[in-house]
């Protein structure tokens, strides 16, 4: 039986609130780049990849090591924006590898945690992250109350809001909030387990407006001109990434 995995990284969130990890003092400015900008005009296919060491399903992905070296090996390959784990439990993140790579790039930049507590999006503006993960489940499922409040907070810290579903519910709900950008996250966060399909069955039937992120298990061009066909506009890639020998490389080929 699969354990309540949310519940998991909700607990692990709180913890790493109650450690202070997120008590920063740090002032450090976000990107002069506008990701939906780039997303609109940019021809090929539009890649956030994701420095990510360590993840629940797969455990250590990667050596933690350098996240500026990684950070310039897939800028290099093309990747437009960057997702940052600063979460430590089950991801090896932290808000210190961010502003790293916060200080050495002036590209978008995803600060990727399980956002539970106003605490964590006031580490968001001073790291200098251009947009924060907001969870929709989180408000479904009742761990957390008013996620209007909780967007309307991060925008008045300067953040925009990547919303994540995985249903068509929770679609439906995240069109009804001021979210710049949905993401459809390709893993059930209950259970882990992975399906890209979730992109076409969650945007079947959609009146295009919002921009839309597909999220998790991407590995190949195939699967991004996939995606691009089921009405997906960028990419959010992790580990097929990570695990390679050679990152440049690998975001290169899902770029083209
Ligand atoms: C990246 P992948 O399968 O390419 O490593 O997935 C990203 O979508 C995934 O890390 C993710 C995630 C999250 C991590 C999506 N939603 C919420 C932590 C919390």
């Amino acid at each position: 039986m699969a354990e309540n995995i949310l519940r998991k990284l909700v607990n692990n969130s709180q913890m790493a609130i109650d450690d202070g990890i997120y008590d920063i003092d740090a002032k450090l400015q976000k990107s002069s780049k506008d990701f939906v900008h780039i997303i609109k005009t940019n021809p090929h296919a539009t890649l956030l990849t994701e420095i990510k060491f360590a993840s629940p399903s797969l455990g250590k992905i990667r050596t933690t090591s350098d996240p500026v070296s990684i950070a310039n090996q897939m800028i290099a390959g093309g990747a437009k924006a960057l997702s940052i784990l600063t979460q430590p439990h089950l991801f090896n993140g932290s808000p210190e590898f961010f502003m790293k790579v916060r200080q050495a790039f002036d590209v978008p930049l995803l600060m990727k945690d399980i956002m539970i507590d106003k605490i964590q999006i006031d580490a968001a503006k001073k790291i200098g992250a251009d947009y924060m993960l907001v969870i929709q489940s989180l408000f479904d499922q009742k761990f957390l109350k008013d996620i209007d409040e909780f967007i309307s907070y991060g925008h008045k810290q300067g953040l925009e809001i990547l919303l994540e579903v995985h249903t068509k519910d929770e679609f439906e709900n995240a069109l009804k909030t001021d979210a710049d950008i949905i993401g459809i996250n390709n893993r059930n966060l209950d259970t882990l387990e992975i399906d890209i399909k979730t992109t076409e069955y969650v945007l079947k039937g959609y009146e295009k407006s919002r921009i839309i992120l597909s999220e998790s298990g991407i590995e190949t061009p195939e699967d991004i001109n996939y995606l691009k066909k089921c009405g997906a506009d960028a990419f959010l890639i992790g580990s097929s990434i990570m695990k390679s020998d050679n990152i440049q490389e690998q975001v290169k080929k899902l770029v083209n």
